[in-house]
């Protein structure tokens, strides 16, 4: 079941869900599921990102409050207003920990495009203007030896550190609380937001995003980053002020941003980041992979399952 919300493409759901889930259970969508909640609540809202889940959308699909659970297909949670929930007694689920390793090489992916110009490249040898050999175009910038700051040290951010090890990174951190396996294991050093914006050579940002998280890289924490130091984010866009990054990006302050989420999401057409050509984009594509995706699906069915049959969720975050 997905939401009413615009700007999303409900055919787009994986459709092993759908499939496997038909075995089991009754599937309704969200304009069937709001037409017949007074004499057919909902037992199970299955949603992901970009839908807005909160107390007005469970009393339209659930008046009489059988809700037993509202199952997340990803791991971030925003979406789902939490305190609403719990004041329901509504269990949430989400799909921790099977998406980590693509979120993490999906972080990476955008640093080293970044770091080595791949998409102008990309671009450059597609064109007439590769003709001949040139030495000194399209120079990047080292990553191996390089500090890297990685803003949220939980799942997704420690698979992050581990490959900045292999490259030889120093590492610095800044999160809630310390990691203490991430500081004996790889040495990663936690730090004061303000410390990891100047020291870093590469910022990536993987907290999740909350009220104290949302709008916390503005003009300031840009300033404060080298001029030759790029900006990941694959936590949620809100969590990067928009127009502050347009800004420290059209003016050289920072060397570029490698984006997998944006505020919005979708970029209006025409929007500055969707133009500028210090930045790489992808529509939040950190959890995409065939491998990921399955496993997601996987979660996501079998907590629905246990939800309707009453057995203990799997994988409960709220
Ligand atoms: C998903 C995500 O692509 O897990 C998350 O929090 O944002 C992504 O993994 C998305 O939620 C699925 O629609």
């Amino acid at each position: 079941l997905v939401g009413p919300e615009r700007g999303f493409d409900v055919d787009s759901i994986d459709p092993t869900i759908r499939q496997q889930l038909e075995q089991h259970v009754q599937l309704v969508d969200y304009e069937t599921a709001k037409a017949s909640a007074e004499t057919e609540p909902v037992d199970v809202i299955a949603t992901f990102a970009h839908v807005l889940v909160g107390k007005e959308l469970v009393t339209a699909l659930s008046p009489s409050r059988a809700l037993k659970a509202v199952v997340n297909y990803g791991v971030g949670v925003d979406h789902i207003n939490l305190d609403e929930m719990r004041e329901l007694g509504i269990p949430v689920c989400n799909t921790p920990g099977v998406l980590s390793g693509a979120t993490a090489d999906m972080a990476w992916a955008l640093l080293m495009a970044c770091a080595r110009n791949i998409v102008q490249c990309d671009a450059y040898c597609r064109s007439d203007a590769y003709t001949v050999y040139r030495n000194m175009i399209f120079l990047g910038r080292d990553v191996h030896h390089k500090t890297i700051g990685i803003v949220g040290l939980g799942r997704i951010g420690t698979e992050i550190a581990r490959r900045a090890k292999g490259f030889h990174m120093r590492i610095l951190y800044h999160n809630r609380s310390p990691n203490k396996d991430a500081e004996d294991k790889l040495g990663a050093t936690l730090v004061s937001l303000d410390d990891l914006l100047k020291e870093s050579d590469y910022v990536v940002l993987v907290c999740p995003c909350t009220p104290e998280t949302t709008g916390l890289i503005s003009t300031p924490q840009l300033k404060l980053m080298k001029s030759t130091a790029f900006l990941v984010n694959i936590a949620r866009g809100p969590v990067v002020d928009t127009d502050a990054l347009v800004a420290a990006l059209q003016s050289k302050e920072i060397a570029g941003a490698g984006l997998d989420v944006t505020d919005p999401e979708p970029l209006p057409l025409g929007h500055p980041l969707r133009t500028l050509d210090n930045v790489v984009l992808a529509p939040h594509r950190g959890s995409a992979t065939a491998e990921a995706r399955a496993a997601m699906a996987q979660l996501v069915i079998d907590n629905v399952l246990a939800a309707a049959r009453g057995t203990p969720l799997l994988t409960r975050c709220a």
